[in-house]
């Protein structure tokens, strides 16, 4: 129709650390549904390595890693002509912005974060200035893209609802600025479990190397590991309270297969945990089995992957700078 407006594509924006070789957690929370969510919006996707500092990580490694985890980016399906992909090192307004947001951000809301309290008990001899003000950097890094969708796993929602906060009261205090970002949360995947403490969310930095599957493990450590995994002793394929290795094992398997919970639990009706863990173990094999292909395939070629960063950044930048501008002269910065 002549006269329609077009509406703007709802837009999507998350950043992931290079903190090291993303998990099957990392994936199933997060990459998965980026790839899914990139052909119905308007997506924004980044390697959060500024973010990755607040632990002092080893400068090549942390050079290598974001280079590696921009191109696992790219493996698992993100095409960089439909969506942008950058390095958030590369747009220098999140950082502008994230200086603003920290002066209308109360001290006592940023102590709150339990990430912050889980990741300062975890380095006790080093809780920097930077780890306690991670949550503000990810705020600028979603209100300056005026994000709609935020997709993360579940432990980043408490951070989510802080931008909310955020951004309401500069909205408040300054007139109508950020669009306030809603979290995009799967229902299964969400909260992917260590496979030696299911307990515990399944973490890219755990020591025990046993505990996570890594995007880049082959087959037969993949296999390995499943087999492994830390279960119950009733022997029933089922998901209910106080089962949480078997709860896990089934999440994943539902999001690699697609099936529901009550197909797998008469799949494996009658049979043991060691059949179900092995096709558990397959199915994530073949989930892999493309973004590992690519992954091989990009890594090799460098030259191409800069060009991408810097179109990316180079797109980021034109749209975050209109946010910043906007910012700079609502809390009255002098602009010749
Ligand atoms: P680190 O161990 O370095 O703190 P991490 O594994 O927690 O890292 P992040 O870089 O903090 O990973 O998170 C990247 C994305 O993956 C976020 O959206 C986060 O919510 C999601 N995510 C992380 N761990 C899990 C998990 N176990 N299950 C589901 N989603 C997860
Ligand atoms: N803190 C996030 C990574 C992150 C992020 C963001 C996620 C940094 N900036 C902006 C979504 C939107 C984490 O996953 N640990």
């Amino acid at each position: 129709m002549e006269n329609t407006p077009v509406e703007r594509k709802k837009r999507v924006l998350s950043l992931i650390q290079p903190t090291a070789v993303p998990t099957l957690g990392n994936y199933l929370g997060a990459l998965k549904n980026w790839k899914n969510m990139s052909e119905d919006y308007d997506c924004i996707y980044g390697v959060a390595d500024l973010h990755a500092l607040t632990i002092h990580p080893d400068p090549a490694s942390l050079r290598k890693q974001s280079l590696e985890m921009f191109a696992l980016m790219l493996s698992v399906g993100l095409d960089p002509e439909k969506n942008i992909v950058f390095f958030q090192s590369h747009v220098h307004t999140h950082s502008e912005l994230a200086w603003i947001l920290n002066c209308y951000t109360q001290f006592g809301e940023a102590s709150r974060m339990t990430q912050f309290k889980e990741k300062s008990a975890k380095h006790a001899g080093n809780i920097t200035v930077g780890l306690f003000d991670y949550p503000v950097l990810m705020a600028a890094d979603i209100l300056i893209y005026q994000a709609d969708f935020v997709p993360v796993g579940a432990d980043q929602k408490q951070h989510l609802e802080l931008a909310r906060d955020i951004a309401d009261r500069f909205n408040t205090m300054r007139g109508n600025t950020f669009v306030l970002p809603e979290p995009f949360i799967g229902k299964v995947g969400a909260k992917i479990s260590s496979l030696q403490d299911p307990t515990q969310k399944m973490s890219k930095s755990d020591p025990n190397p046993k505990a996570s599957i890594s995007l880049l493990d082959p087959p037969e450590v993949i296999l390995k590991k499943f087999k492994s995994a830390v279960t119950d002793s009733e022997a029933v394929v089922r998901y209910a309270d106080g089962k949480d290795g078997i709860n896990n094992l089934m999440a994943i398997y539902s999001c690699c297969t697609g099936k529901s919970f009550e197909e797998i639990e008469n799949e494996f009706a009658g049979k043991g945990y060691g059949d179900f863990k092995v096709a558990v173990a397959e199915s994530v094999i073949e989930e892999l089995r493309p973004v590992q292909d690519n992954f091989k395939r990009l890594i090799a070629d460098k030259a191409y992957l800069n060009e991408v960063a810097k179109n990316g950044a180079q797109a980021a930048t034109r749209i975050s700078q209109r946010t910043l501008a906007k910012v700079q002269k609502k809390v009255g910065l002098y602009m010749p």
